[in-house]
């Protein structure tokens, strides 16, 4: 079970700038099942203990200032190979290297404010799925 779920936010930006629909849109169009899914808004201490493997980055307060800046979406997507096949689905992290079609490409803002995340490990996924939703809120 576990290799076959990955977890995702809809980041700030994608939000405010209206793509939530086309980005679920996405999700499920690449065979993703949505097995859990919350709108809501991460604190300071959220977001700092979300990317706390980041924190001695020098773009860390920057990130935890924009992840705070307004909701996101939360899923939990189960899928095969779901941790692998979404991080491609998603594209690389600076949308000008991202591939055409990607979600990031096509929401993306910039290396910073770019519109989804995905876990990158099956590892991550857990940790991240339970961070954000109790196991009676995943289906
Ligand atoms: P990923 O989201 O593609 O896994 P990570 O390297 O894990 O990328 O970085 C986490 C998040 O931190 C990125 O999605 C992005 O929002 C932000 N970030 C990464 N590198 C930079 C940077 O150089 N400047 C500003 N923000 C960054
Ligand atoms: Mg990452």
């Amino acid at each position: 079970m576990l290799t076959n779920r990955t977890f995702t936010m809809i980041k700030p930006d994608a939000v405010s700038n209206g793509h939530i629909g086309a980005i679920l849109g996405k999700i499920a169009g690449a065979g993703f099942r949505i097995v859990a899914l919350k709108m809501t808004q991460l604190t300071k201490a959220d977001a700092e203990a979300f990317y706390a493997v980041h924190s001695e980055r020098p773009f860390f307060n920057e990130l935890v200032s924009f992840m705070t800046s307004g909701p996101i979406v939360a899923a939990v997507l189960e899928k095969e190979n779901a941790v692998n096949d979404f991080r491609i689905l998603i594209g690389a992290t600076n949308p000008n290297e991202a591939a055409e079609g990607t979600i990031r490409k096509l929401f993306a803002t910039s290396m910073g404010e770019n519109a989804i995340h995905g876990s990158d490990s099956d590892e991550n996924a857990a940790l991240e799925s339970a961070f954000h939703f109790s196991a009676t809120e995943q289906f």
